[in-house]
């Protein structure tokens, strides 16, 4: 029997033992889901700690219940392992590892060589192999393929081979893992057939293309389109300025259009562990054909640009009340990159925080969800801190607030009422900067 045929068989009779690379924020859902419709599944991990974590029956992973993994674990679907070994388990091996980016904004694929490289070890016929981390289109062909037939074994044939783009989004609360569209390119045509039959025993439409690249770039269009219409408003915001027009004013009438529009708004810079990194992906490759990513590029120098941009404006209010920047109280309200999440990768409130101190302003920051920032390889060493207690007694003290990420917790017209002056980077104060007619407290773009 063909490998095709004897993998067909055993997908009609749910008989997979489905294996996935990392159990972090994509993988541990995945492999949760896949457990939940029936298949055995093996999670493979480097961590020692979060394999043991999942074998006790527990979560590291907020969208993922405790319960339902020791569910999993006590009906024998779910099991975590850091044997590399057992990969030869598997009939599919779906790879979530981490794809950063390295300083130089070039792809560091460390995590997907090693990943490759345990396959490669184990590869035998009749495996499927789906890559679903981030990442510049080609990888999957150009970078696993070459390794995975090294042994003598034929893709489409032997073993086949996808890449499936991960869209999670931690903490929305309507989208998850099972009901959002999976789109899934295979390298060849039996590939995406398999592929796409696996995939739909545990996610609601998988939506196949012709290849793996083409998989590869509709994530990657995704969220440069985010990163570059979020580019476009907080230039947007920056022309106003100039112009002494209200940008949300603007946003907002603009919003009403019914067709045609999407909206985005400004805000201190552009944070998370996607949207800044992964058109970088793209502009990567590109660079390597000799094509440069004019709107990335720019984009990015727009985005960039936003935590000097309000650093500016906080200047120009001091100084219109007669202070210096140098020597001045401030407090940054909200350091998360964005609104009532706890995550700090790529915030921009570090970068203002970090220009505060160059400055010799006296600052300190107020974080419901991340009592403290402490000092490791990204953070700048002016963001290093603990989060203080907000009162009114400080926000009186100080010499400005600047609003840099707007949690729903914080009561803003609390800040308006005893802040002597606001700087509001997210329009947080729009509903309670006008009770206080007789000071002009709030400055936004
Ligand atoms: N931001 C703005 N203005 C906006 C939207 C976002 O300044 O109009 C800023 C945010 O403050 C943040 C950064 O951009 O600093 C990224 O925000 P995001 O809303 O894009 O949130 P992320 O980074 O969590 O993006 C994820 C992505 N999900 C995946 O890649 C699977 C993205 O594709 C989703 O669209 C996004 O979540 C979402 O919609 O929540």
């Amino acid at each position: 029997m063909s490998t095709f045929k004897s993998l067909s068989g055993k997908i009609d009779r749910r008989e997979l033992v489905c294996g996935v690379m990392g159990l972090g924020y994509v993988g541990l859902p995945l492999a949760v889901e896949m457990a939940n419709a029936g298949l055995k599944v093996i999670g493979f991990e480097v961590s020692e700690r979060v394999a043991a974590l999942v074998n006790s029956g527990e979560s590291h992973i907020k969208d993922v219940q405790g319960a339902d993994v020791a569910a999993l674990r006590r009906s024998g679907k779910l099991e975590a392992t850091t044997d590399m070994a057992r990969l030869g388990e598997c009939d599919v091996i779906s790879v979530c590892v981490p794809t950063p980016l390295g300083k130089t904004k070039d792809p560091d694929m460390s995590f997907i060589v090693a990943a490759t490289e345990g396959i490669v070890e184990r590869l035998r016929p009749g495996q499927l192999v789906v890559l679903e981390s981030t990442t510049y289109p080609g990888t999957t062909r150009e970078l696993m393929l070459p390794r995975f037939e090294s042994g003598g074994l034929t893709v489409g044939e032997d073993f086949f081979l996808c890449f499936s783009p991960e869209r999670v989004d931690p903490g929305n609360p309507t989208w998850h893992t099972r009901n959002t569209p999976k789109v899934l390119g295979g390298v060849t045509a039996k590939c995406t057939e398999l592929g796409g039959r696996v995939y739909e025993l545990f996610i609601d439409q998988v939506v196949e293309v012709s290849s793996p690249e083409a998989a590869e770039l509709a994530k990657l269009l995704e969220n440069t389109f985010r990163m570059i219409n979020i580019g476009l408003v907080n230039e947007m915001a920056m022309i106003c300025d100039r112009l002494g027009v209200d940008v949300w004013e603007v946003i907002e009438a603009a919003a009403t259009k019914p067709f045609g529009y999407m909206k985005f708004t400004p805000g201190p810079g552009l944070g998370g562990h996607c949207i800044p990194l992964d058109p970088h992906y793209l502009a990567w490759k590109m660079r390597t054909l000799h094509y440069k990513t004019r709107m990335i590029e720019l984009a990015g120098e727009i985005n960039t640009e936003m935590p000097a941009f309000w650093v500016g404006k906080l200047q120009d209010a001091l100084n219109d009340v007669g202070k210096a920047l140098k020597g001045s109280r401030v407090l940054v309200l909200g350091v998360a990159y964005k609104r009532d999440i706890d995550d700090l990768r790529e915030s921009p409130a570090l970068e203002i925080l970090d220009l505060l101190s160059q400055k010799g302003v006296v600052s300190s920051y107020h974080d419901p969800y991340v009592p403290e920032i402490v000092a490791d390889g990204h953070t700048p060493s002016g963001a290093v801190g603990k989060s203080v207690p907000l009162t009114d007694k400080l926000l009186r003290q100080m010499d400005a607030v600047m609003v840099v990420t707007d949690h729903s917790s914080i009561d803003y017209q609390r800040v308006c009422d005893h802040a002597q002056l606001v700087i509001d980077t997210r329009n947080a104060c729009a509903k309670h900067d006008a009770t206080h007619p007789e000071r002009a407290i709030v400055a936004h773009a």
